[in-house]
């Protein structure tokens, strides 16, 4: 190979690096989001607990009695617990099961929640 082709590799592998480092920092990166079913003054959010929370932003509306409705399939003791620490509770998931959480939907805010380690997360906005 000539040193112009070399040169010219090298070129395009630094060019490319530098892509995939901008898209990784700066890209949009796609988080999974949903709303809550409301009907009768009662308004129902689900979320399935595997490799982390599905959706991990769930939005609830403002005023109306909310439940969430965990569902944990992933095997892992990691997600056994949920925690939202600015509704204090600490709730126990059990694989397979639906548990459901009354969430107390009067101040407007986001509220992150994370499994009992503090390693997966979630965010619920209420607005
Ligand atoms: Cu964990």
């Amino acid at each position: 190979m000539s040193l112009m082709v070399v040169k010219a590799i090298v070129l395009l592998g630094g060019l490319a690096l530098i892509g995939f480092i901008l898209w990784w920092f700066f890209g949009k990166h796609q988080v999974s989001s949903g709303h809550s079913v409301v009907s009768d003054q009662q308004q129902t959010g689900s979320i399935i607990v595997d490799g982390g929370y599905n959706p991990a932003v769930l939005t609830l509306k403002q005023g109306i009695p909310a439940k969430i409705v965990f569902h944990r399939k992933d095997p892992s003791s990691c997600l056994e617990k949920v925690v939202l620490p600015d509704f204090g509770i600490i709730q126990e998931l059990p694989q397979n099961k639906d548990v459901t959480i009354p969430i107390d939907t009067q101040k407007a805010g986001v509220y992150n929640y994370a499994c009992g380690m503090d390693m997966f997360h979630g965010k619920i906005i209420i607005k």
